[in-house]
């Protein structure tokens, strides 16, 4: 067979030196460990900036070299885990000489770190806006036989080697950081960052305009705006400038944000002012990645019977009726992608591979790779029950059911997925829940009470109808599970509706109200905002909203 061998993922190193050679200015941000990395990534950066200085304050000691190499080495190799985007070390001076520097490169390429910078100072170094002037610089020779032995280190061509010139930190001349950065381009380096902590970009700008001016230097200029921070973008994109580095402004801001919450707590000896304002505990689970690791008990500790999803995507949307009409409303684009499909790549994760929607309004427009499609033909005379009964014969011994027009965050399915129970619902409890005007409304044996650790409570009635004079406890989202026992409750539960003529007619709430009017326990689970349904064209702006603040 002949044809084109798919193409290799660019390595990290690859990536780096890409962004380096970029016609257009590019950006990485400051990390200091594997979560604000996976932030920055997540944000939308193409590369981190390990910071010295933002590496030790976490550590809590100076940036003067008192955290060791290898206690740098192995903080960066949890970044590099964390994330998928190169690592651009901030290596001080090479910690020693070109030897210290040899093996500083060789260790960063076993540890998957795309390139180094290192800085014309003497070890132990101290930051650049400490007593600038008084620093010493590197003898120019040895720091360029440094990069040399740097260069010939690295195994990976791609690897970068990225010298930073301290002379306008140190007081000297424009003219001595331009002969600085030549001889370092001439040994090798594969950029040069010019540093300065002047308020103004003016020494910079000089130094920028000379070296694009020389045609010999074709190597790309690096800049920190840490101080002359307030000129506009632009101005280093007119500079020539190919990377900005904006340096230590993950650090600083969890330091204003550690500050107030640690004063806030302090002084007011709770938690319950705050808890709103602060990440709730899902969310770092999430940036942990804790959805992989469910899948993966899933997959290899075979305790768990296969799951199956059962999406109800008959409807064609009320109020949805401009863009509906040729697909129906699971089929609607969010973020370029079909409600269904997202529902998909949510179940995939954690291991849920048999799914199946129930399509009516157009069903031929449902076609998503993964999905069985079964239909309701009568699905405008008939109700999400009616729909649900023609997936029948693909229910296992474990089914999520839910309504296809939801989209929710990873975790929604995890905590269903934890919670125990033959038959469990996920109930909203954040702000929306308590408005019975809202669709399904939920009362339940007690309030949320935004307990960390799962709290035993039972649903009591769901929707509208019929409902109890008290006020609501959340929302049910439209999102179920059904298990072990739970199933043949739930074929007794639609026993009684059919015997009451009221099956072709029910919606899901009114299998939940029929079973719990048997007596059977369904369980709740409560979360807290994280997801949407789509009912009408703001629902649709917002879901684009949401999908766009979501992990790739
Ligand atoms: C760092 O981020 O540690 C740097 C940049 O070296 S600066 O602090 O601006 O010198
Ligand atoms: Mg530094």
């Amino acid at each position: 067979m002949t044809g084109t061998p798919p193409a290799q993922p660019r390595s990290r190193a690859r990536q780096l030196r890409d962004l380096l050679a970029s016609h257009q200015l590019e950006f990485i941000m400051e990390a200091h460990n594997g979560l604000s990395a996976r932030i920055v990534e997540e944000a939308g950066f193409a590369g981190i900036w390990a910071s010295g200085l933002a590496l030790s304050a976490a550590f809590g000691v100076r940036d003067s070299n008192e955290a060791s190499w290898t206690q740098v080495l192995e903080a960066v190799e949890f970044m590099v885990d964390a994330t998928s985007i190169p690592i651009l070390l901030d290596g001080d001076t090479g910690y020693g000489n070109f030897n210290n520097l040899r093996r500083l490169v060789t260790k960063l390429e076993s540890r998957g770190v795309a390139g180094v910078c290192i800085e014309d100072k003497l070890f132990p170094k101290t930051n650049s806006f400490i007593d600038g002037e008084r620093q010493a610089l590197a003898d120019v020779d040895e720091f360029c036989g440094k990069i040399r032995a740097g260069k010939d280190a690295q195994r990976d061509p791609d690897f970068c080697i990225v010298a930073r010139v301290e002379a306008l930190i140190a007081g000297w001349s424009v003219e001595e950081a331009l002969d600085r950065a030549r001889a370092y381009r001439e040994a090798g380096a594969d950029a040069i960052l010019i540093h300065d902590k002047a308020p103004r970009f003016d020494n910079i700008q000089a130094f920028a305009d000379a070296w694009n001016a020389d045609a010999d230097n074709r190597c790309p200029l690096v800049i920190v705006p840490t101080k002359y921070y307030s000129t506009p973008t632009d101005v280093f994109r007119a500079a020539g400038i190919s990377l900005v580095i904006w340096a230590n402004h993950n650090i600083r801001a969890a330091t204003v944000a550690m500050q107030r919450t640690a004063r806030e707590i302090f002084t007011d000896q709770s938690v319950a002012g705050l808890e709103d304002r602060i990440a709730p505990v899902s969310e770092i689970f999430r940036l942990q990645g804790d959805d992989e690791l469910r899948a993966a008990e899933r997959r290899y500790t075979g305790s768990d019977t296969p799951i199956h999803a059962v999406v109800l995507a008959a409807t064609r949307g009320e109020g949805l009726e401009s863009v509906t009409e040729t697909l129906p409303k699971a089929m609607l684009s969010i973020g370029g992608k079909p409600l269904l499909r997202r529902l998909v790549d949510v179940f995939k994760a954690q291991g849920i591979h048999d799914i199946t929607a129930v399509a009516g309004y157009r069903a031929e427009a449902i076609d998503v790779p993964s999905v069985r499609v079964v239909e309701n033909a009568d699905y405008a005379a008939t109700g999400e029950l009616a729909s649900l009964g023609h997936a029948r014969a693909h229910f296992g011994d474990d089914n999520i059911v839910l309504y296809g027009d939801l989209i929710f965050r990873r975790h929604v399915l995890t905590d269903l997925l934890e919670a125990a129970g033959d038959i469990v619902v996920v109930v909203d409890s954040g702000p929306a829940g308590d408005d019975r005007t809202l669709r399904d409304p939920a009362w339940c044996s007690a309030p949320d009470d935004r307990s960390l650790f799962a709290q035993c409570v039972t649903l009591s009635h769901v929707g509208a109808a019929h409902a109890p004079n008290d006020r609501p406890c959340g929302r049910w989202i439209g999102l179920m599970r059904a298990r072990g026992e739970g199933r043949a409750r739930i074929a007794e539960a639609i026993e009684t509706l059919q015997a009451a003529g009221r099956y072709e007619s029910a919606g899901v709430p009114d299998l939940l109200n029929t079973l719990i009017a048997a007596g059977v326990r369904v369980n709740v689970v409560y979360i807290t905002g994280h997801w949407l349904d789509v009912n009408d064209l703001d629902d649709l702006r917002a879901a684009g909203d949401f999908a766009y603040g979501e992990t790739p």
